[in-house]
């Protein structure tokens, strides 16, 4: 998209940074976080800052005036969390997110929503399509799923433009933290020499889909024509959690034992997204396959 105003909620965080990089060319970029966890060095200069809550209905409103497209990925990511405190991330991710779509609704702007694979919970069948029956296992799941399904009716109920990406397992650089994801955790171990922890006996698999893929999926979701509609952003590739440990392994020429560790309880087995929709619809492919995206992580971020 082109010489638009547009908004990035927790734009300061770790997809929503790379998408910022991505717009700031082109657009007049205004991203609302409150830094909990996101970076002001991951920020271009020229980029407005709103520091704030998306709880805060003033400061969203401050920062969504006049935009013209809001991308919106400011969330409490950590599905543990969720499950400990599900009132919480509820008000993060699901209270919020409707202050989110209201005030897109006051400025008639289009809407990119973050959702999650984890609206399937244990798939019924895999790979996953946008119609495989939605379960969520964690209270993070149903927050997202109610997001999505909101997502669709602002379009139907009030012509709102919107779009909703069910990011798999997101990677790349700048992801790090408690929360980070298995990815980051590995890269860590194998350059520490450190053993890499493999979390039961490693058969259960993950579709990882690279962050410069998920941004272009934004970027096609900014201007599609298929609004109200759920996307799935994913390779369409799956890869075991031992696979990776080896894939980690190599590319960083680590010798780091991988050792076992309990299972994580709940964790799902096979995850792995149908992207025949996104490719139909708004001619997304994943361009990055897990080798070169890991390959990269190592020579450079
Ligand atoms: C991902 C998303 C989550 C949600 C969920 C939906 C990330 C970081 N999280 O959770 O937000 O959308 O999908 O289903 O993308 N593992 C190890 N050793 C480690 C760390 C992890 O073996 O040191 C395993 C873990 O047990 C799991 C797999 O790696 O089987 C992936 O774990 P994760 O935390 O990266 O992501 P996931 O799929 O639980």
């Amino acid at each position: 998209i082109r010489d638009s105003t547009v908004l990035v909620t927790g734009g300061a965080g770790f997809i929503g940074s790379h998408l910022v990089e991505a717009l700031t060319p082109h657009n007049e970029v205004r991203v609302l976080d409150d830094f909990t966890t996101g970076d002001r060095t991951h920020l271009p200069d020229d980029v407005t800052v709103i520091e704030g809550d998306i709880r805060d209905p003033i400061a969203l409103q401050q920062a969504a005036r006049g935009v013209d497209v809001i991308f919106h990925h400011a969330a409490l990511v950590s599905v543990e969390r969720s499950v400990d405190a599900p009132r919480q991330s509820n008000r993060t991710n699901l209270e919020a997110s409707l202050l989110v779509l209201e005030q897109a609704r006051q400025e008639d702007a289009r809407v990119v929503v973050a959702s999650s694979a984890a609206v399937y919970g244990h798939p019924e069948e895999l790979p996953v399509s946008e119609t495989t029956p939605t379960n969520p296992t964690s209270p993070y799941g149903v927050q997202k799923l109610a997001l999505d399904q909101y997502t669709r009716l602002y379009e139907e109920l009030y012509d709102l433009p919107t779009v909703a990406l069910r990011y798999f397992n997101a990677y790349g650089p700048r992801q790090r933290g408690p929360y980070s994801g298995v990815i980051s955790t590995f890269l860590e171990q194998a350059r520490a020499g450190e053993p890499i922890t493999v979390e039961g006996d490693g058969e259960q698999s993950r579709d990882f889909v690279h962050v410069s893929d998920v941004v272009r999926a934004n970027l096609r979701a900014a201007t599609t024509d298929a609004v109200g509609e759920a996307f799935n952003i994913g390779t369409g590739q799956r890869t075991t959690i031992l696979e990776l440990a080896e894939i980690v392994r190599d590319a960083t020429g680590s010798s780091s034992p991988i050792v076992h560790r309990d299972a994580r309880p709940g964790d799902i087995r096979h995850s792995g997204a149908d992207t025949t929709k996104a490719t139909r619809e708004l001619e997304f492919g994943a361009r990055i396959d897990l080798e070169s995206g890991i390959r990269s992580l190592v020579d450079g971020g």
